[in-house]
């Protein structure tokens, strides 16, 4: 295997000005003309040219149209002895589409074809230098059977269409914008598309379209939507407008990804593309709405300007994962809604990433080197590379970031780009700022991986009247990286109050200022260790409780050990929802930590713990999606990672014995609250996928769940009797969806036949399908039965591994659910590792990330331990693994 460092990066010998390409598009055999203008680079004079390519057929090489010598090195076309001068290069080849089943190149799907180029899919269309740096204009010629493929997209604009002899048609696009390769696009098939013309803020028309299956249309209202208010959220927020006339997105039913940014052709997976409140629960219409963004606030950040190289893959995703976090935060409106999305966003972080910078793929934020580029598309690259862009906003304020986003246009706009880059231009908009005068420090945050701990210990003083907050700092050792002494201080901004036991926010006034700054500030930290001291606080009779980390104001982990009434305070007073959450949650998981590590596992939940649960739950003034987030216990994987870190080996067993036993005594002990709640947060309306309706549906399945499951428990009837008629007879899918969710996690009798009713009713929705797998896959196991029924669900005739979204469904799904994956007779290991080798022979990029569920093998207890490594072995062992599979493998063993 080849390992490609970020320190190697030199300039490429030569640029491509200009593309036209011609594809006659056939399944079997696709003929590819690729004519480019080449132009030497004139500080690497001489040089050979080497284009990348992979699984195509080349059939000529000419310059300037004449016959050349070449030479293959390495999978790599190598041309010697180049004109020195700009030249013409044309090249000819093949390739088959429908042998495509790693779905990157060019490959068939639903009767249609379809592309996929980044990081590397271009090398499989037709030789070039794949790389992001290579920015070139495109014109592209797709030449097809009329009727198979009446619909032919590409970049840019439609400049010509018509018709060829034999039944078969044309038509010419053109893409005016100079991009790299990994932004082309092609689709040719048999789609209708929703359209709308829009008038953007700077007075211009454009044409938004969204392509699907002539049965899907009726779901293509909300993409709809989200894009027009997604152009009209980047003209305002960052003055950012579209730049294309036409903006297409393309729905394609086999995508190892959610969506892809191409230029003005947008592919999209279609799960994150059909939605109706008959198909789509308020959640997928929430990913939607984000996944839409995204893809569209990337023509800015990440097409107009690129990365300069795939080490800085974080420039383009982790700005526009903030972007598109900001964007569905400013869609929910209120304060109360974007502080769920805040608390979801944060969840997720925790999860995946967290667990992820914990296990043998940490890496940093812009990685340093690779074997599979397609192995980087992770949670750090994306979901904590938001977090640094997100710290970098918050010390410079939110106009302040406006203008370093203004100075990184003005300076980079058509650029491929590095993180540096950005970084300089946020800091130098903002010469006075926090940032500024720490930016090579916070830099760190690029460079070096695992998450920091930070520890935080306060004292009052009362006599004095004044409290010391000392915070420190230290960063865990990762792989290729040593730990405390190895690794600089991040620079760390931490967003706090401080609040009266009676719940007063407090004036923050620091020693050696004359007044106070407000009840909210940011500190920085930035040393190893450094003490604040705020003084003013003599009319106080008690100890301030601080509220530290406000809306989780930097990716770290924060140890610090309150006390269950300073957490009673924060949930009940906190002025900041993220940290009434936080403290939620803090009282959940030292109750779980407990019981997972008590001998019998049983959880005992205490008389304060559930009457604050009580008094959220009743609580007017909250909304329903935030009550929703408190009485959801952290997850099981969460806790397992606290114990990890506690250097207590991980039995997934007990902790999923503990969380459940919980889980039944909140049931059980709140039960006329849950009643209460389900009453009360019924919609009779219609169906609408705003924060307020979405919370209360939330709220109301969360309450039918513990009904069901206390009541299955003590065979009544009634409630799992009404969690089936709301199966049958739901105005909407997050309704159906949960009633069926709370009959099979309590495993009620009537599970069966609601499973069965669901599934004949939504046949043909393959979405619906793909839910109806993962509601199995994730149902709380008991005694093996989950796994079985995952076993059987693997032979269903609906079952396919060829399809991302359904072998996604169950065995991603699967893998995420604890109790069913970690099993003392490996059976479940043994499962997965089967899967991963048998995906791994035609779809590699789905098997590595399949191949990561046993990151985390070490921080298991025995049996677990041996046995996942026996399991990780096994497969390491096959000698035709992928190289992206076995980079993840041994990584893992190393
Ligand atoms: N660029 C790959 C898909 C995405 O992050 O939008
Ligand atoms: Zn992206």
């Amino acid at each position: 295997p080849v390992l490609v460092r970020r320190e190697d990066y030199t300039a490429p010998s030569h640029w491509i000005r200009s593309v036209d390409l011609s594809f006659d598009l056939d399944p079997a055999k696709t003929l590819v003309i690729n004519r480019m203008r080449v132009e030497p680079n004139a500080d690497r004079p001489g040089e050979p040219l080497r284009l990348d390519g992979e699984a195509i057929t080349l059939t000529r090489v000419l310059v300037n149209g004449e016959s050349v010598s070449f030479r293959n090195e390495g999978g790599q076309l190598v041309l010697d002895k180049l004109p020195t001068e700009a030249f013409d290069l044309e090249i000819r080849n093949t390739c088959a589409p429908e042998k495509n089943t790693e779905l990157s190149g060019l490959y068939t799907s639903g009767g249609g074809f379809f592309t996929q180029c980044e990081a590397q899919g271009f090398r499989r269309i037709t030789y070039f230098l794949d790389r992001p740096d290579v920015m070139a204009v495109f014109k592209v010629t797709l030449k097809a059977d009329a009727r198979a493929y009446p619909v032919l997209l590409s970049n840019g604009n439609l400049i010509d269409s018509g018709t060829l002899d034999k039944g078969r048609h044309f038509a010419e696009w053109s893409d005016p914008h100079p991009k790299p390769a990994y932004l082309f696009a092609l689709v040719a098939g048999n789609l209708v598309c929703r359209e709308q013309k829009i008038r953007s803020r700077s007075g211009r028309d454009h044409l938004l379209q969204v392509y699907v299956r002539a049965g899907d249309l009726d779901k293509t209202e909300h993409a709809m939507n989200s894009l027009i208010a997604s152009v009209a959220w980047d003209e305002a927020r960052f003055g950012l407008s579209l730049d294309l006339e036409r903006f297409m997105i393309v729905a394609v039913s086999d995508f190892n990804m959610g969506a892809m940014e191409n230029k003005g052709l947008n592919i999209f997976n279609t799960k994150f593309v059909l939605a109706s409140p008959a198909t789509a629960t308020d959640v997928d219409f929430g990913n939607v709405e984000a996944v839409v963004g995204h893809e569209y606030f990337h023509n800015w950040t990440g097409n107009r300007i690129t990365c300069r190289d795939w080490f800085q893959l974080s420039l383009k995703e982790g700005l526009t994962v903030y972007r598109d976090q900001e964007f569905s935060q400013d869609m929910a409106g209120e304060a109360s809604a974007r502080a769920v999305k805040r608390i979801e966003d944060v969840r997720q972080l925790r999860q995946f990433q967290f667990v992820e910078d914990a296990g043998p793929m940490a890496h940093p934020v812009r990685p340093d080197q690779y074997q599979a580029i397609d192995n980087f598309y992770t949670a750090t690259v994306y979901e904590k590379g938001a977090e640094v862009v997100r710290m970098m906003a918050t010390l410079v304020g939110r106009a302040g970031f406006r203008r370093g986003m203004d100075l990184y246009f003005q300076r980079h706009d058509g650029q491929a780009v590095t993180c540096d880059d950005f970084a300089q231009a946020i800091a130098d908009a903002n010469p006075d700022s926090a940032l500024s005068v720490r930016l090579e420090a916070f830099k760190c945050w690029y460079a070096q991986a695992g998450t920091p701990r930070v520890n935080a210990s306060g004292q009052f003083d009362a006599v004095a009247g004044s409290y010391t907050l000392t915070l420190s700092q230290r960063s865990p050792a990762t792989p290729g990286q040593p730990g405390q002494a190895g690794k600089q201080p991040f620079v760390i901004p931490m967003a706090l109050g401080l609040i009266a036991a009676d719940g007063v926010a407090l004036p923050l006034q620091l020693e050696g200022e004359t007044a106070p700054h407000g009840t909210e500030r940011v500190l920085v930290l930035e040393q190893t260790s450094q003490t604040w001291v705020f003084t003013g606080l003599g009319e106080l009779t008690a100890a301030p409780v601080p509220s530290l980390l406000r809306g989780f104001s930097a990716p770290v982990v924060l140890e610090w050990a309150a006390s269950e009434a300073e957490l009673f305070t924060l949930l009940a007073h906190d002025h900041d929802a993220f940290n009434r959450w936080e403290a939620s949650q803090k009282l959940a998981l030292a109750r779980l930590l407990a019981a997972a590590q008590a001998d019998g596992g049983a959880a005992h939940l205490d008389e304060a713990y559930l009457q604050a649960m009580r008094h959220v739950l009743r609580d007017e003034r909250l909304d329903a999606a935030f009550k929703e987030l408190v009485l959801t216990l952290p997850s099981e994987a969460y806790v397992a990672e606290r114990l990890a870190e506690q250097g207590v080996p991980v039995d997934p067993q007990r902790i999923h014995a503990a969380r459940e036993t919980m889980r039944l005594q909140l049931a059980q002990a709140l039960h006329d609250d849950w009643v209460w709640a389900w009453e009360t947060h019924q919609d009779n309306g219609g169906y609408r996928p705003d924060p307020l309706s979405s919370g209360r549906r939330a709220l109301a399945n969360l309450a039918l769940a513990m009904l069901v499951l206390a009541a299955t428990l003590r065979h009544d009837p009634l409630w799992p009797g009404r969690a089936y008629q709301r199966v049958k007879d739901a105005g909407n899918m997050t309704d159906r969806a949960g009633a069926l969710a709370a009959l099979v996690n309590a495993r009620a009798s009537l599970a069966e036949p609601a499973l069965e009713r669901f599934h004949a009713q939504f046949r043909d929705e393959a979405l619906v399908i793909d839910k109806w797998f993962s509601l199995q896959a994730s149902a709380s196991e008991s005694d093996g039965m989950v796994f079985a029924r995952i076993k059987a669900l693997a032979q269903h005739p609906d079952f396919t591994l060829k399809n991302p979204n359904r072998a996604r469904s169950l065995l991603m799904v699967m893998t995420q659910n604890p109790a069913v994956l970690h099993r003392a007779d490996a059976a479940g290991y043994v499962f997965w590792a089967d899967k991963v080798v048998e995906i791994d022979a035609f779809n590699p990029q789905l098997a590595a990330r399949l191949a990561r569920a046993l990151d985390r093998w070490r921080a298991l207890a025995e049996p677990y331990r041996s046995a996942a490594r026996e399991a990780i072995s096994r497969i390491a062992a096959k000698p035709e693994l992928s190289p992206d599979t076995r980079e993840i493998v041994t990584r893992s063993l190393a």
